[in-house]
């Protein structure tokens, strides 16, 4: 596969409603799209899309869609027409030198793999390495901090109604109890978890303990991202498996995680990761320790979607993930058709090549607020 343009897209797109966590309150969407125009000896021309998944401002991770835009302007995408690249391995060992900024990397990465997989006709799953017996894959869906508690049922109630297979509510210190009781009050005993986004200290411990009756299937990354320590002593004291976000951002804190006792549940998004491969070495070592991972999201467009769709049938997905349909963010994807759930909670895999979804130039234009190209 030999890269002969490459083009980066930032897109500003309204959200269908505000999205608030621990960290903050966000009402549109910031990403970056990478288009790889590549040509292959047998294929002939293809393109490949990829999502760089960081938000507008640093609240979950110290990428930002700036940052992003600046190391791939600057430092990955002027280097790339002209190169051969046949494996991921190729490309991840050429821009290794890059430090950090996981986010930007997995974005082109993923790019490479869309383009790769209709090169060879070959379904997107297939090159992430997926189990050819997940047609399609269970889903549940991140519910934002709510103005009330009335607020929260009725947002649940609606995604209840819709067949997602387990409800993520995200809390803060002081909204975490009260909104757990209610949901259990009212919907008994679904499948429910909480996510803090790093908002508690091992000093209000306490509060989380105060969860640990409700039967929740875990809770997601409650400490600092830096804190396996806390984190492992925090679980000792938990009934409910903790499980890890924001704090594996590669594969050796997972191995750190595995060791401590850090959590029993790993999150895996390839963005935070640094792409596909990253994901699948994280997603291979769990397995092998029988640590559940689930796919978590970042409000991703139908690119990003895709790529998790393709990512979740991994065959150590055995938890449902984030990926909800292309409608809990957005009145108009850039994809057709949209990502759809079905009514038993759970999304079709695609089989043909590629995203197995078209991505519209029209729409790509219409919220794009930057762009830039490279060719040969
Ligand atoms: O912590 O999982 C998270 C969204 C943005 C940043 C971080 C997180 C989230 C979500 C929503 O929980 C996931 C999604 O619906 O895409
Ligand atoms: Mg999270």
């Amino acid at each position: 596969l030999t890269i002969t343009g490459v083009q980066l897209f930032w897109l500003r797109m309204p959200l269908v409603a505000p999205f608030e966590t621990s960290y903050g309150r966000v009402d549109r969407r910031e990403c970056l799209l990478v288009r790889l125009e590549a040509r292959h000896p047998e294929a002939g021309p293809v393109e490949g899309w990829g999502e760089v998944v960081a938000d507008a401002d640093p609240g979950y991770s110290y990428e930002t869609t700036g940052t992003a835009w600046h190391v791939l302007s600057e430092f990955v995408l002027p280097a790339l027409p002209g190169r051969t690249f046949e494996t991921p391995g190729q490309w991840r060992a050429a821009f290794e030198w890059v430090r950090g900024h996981p986010m930007a990397k997995a974005g082109v990465e993923m790019a490479l793999l869309d383009a790769r997989s209709r090169a060879r006709g070959v379904p997107l799953w297939q090159e992430y390495g997926g189990d050819p017996g997940r047609r399609r894959i269970p889903v549940g869906v991140s519910v934002g901090i709510q103005p009330t508690l009335d607020d929260l049922l009725a947002t649940v109630e609606r995604w209840l109604e819709r067949g997602y297979r387990r409800i993520k509510i995200k809390i803060k210190p002081g909204y975490e109890v009260e909104p757990v009781r209610a949901l259990r009050e009212r919907f008994g005993d679904i499948p429910l978890m909480v996510d803090a986004n790093a908002a508690y200290t091992l000093a209000d411990a306490e509060r989380l303990e105060a969860l640990d009756g409700y039967g929740l299937m875990m809770i997601e990354q409650p400490l600092h991202e830096d804190d396996l320590l806390d984190h492992a002593l925090l679980q000792r004291r938990l009934r409910t498996p903790v499980c890890l976000d924001e704090s594996v951002r590669h594969v050796h804190a997972a191995r750190e995680a595995l060791v401590l006792g850090s959590g029993r549940i790993i999150n895996i998004k390839q963005g935070r990761v640094g792409g596909p491969t990253d994901a699948r070495m994280i997603h291979d070592l769990c397995r092998r320790h029988g640590i559940p991972v689930w796919c978590g999201g970042m409000l991703e467009t139908g690119v990003g979607r895709a790529h998790n769709i393709a990512l979740t049938t991994l065959p150590g997905f055995t938890l449902p993930g984030d990926t909800s349909g292309s409608n809990r963010y957005y009145h108009e994807d850039v994809i057709d058709p949209p990502v759809r759930v079905g009514p038993d909670g759970t999304i079709e895999v695609p089989q043909e090549p590629g995203l197995g979804f078209r991505v519209v130039p029209e729409r790509v234009e219409r919220y794009t607020v930057r762009h830039r190209s490279w060719r040969a």
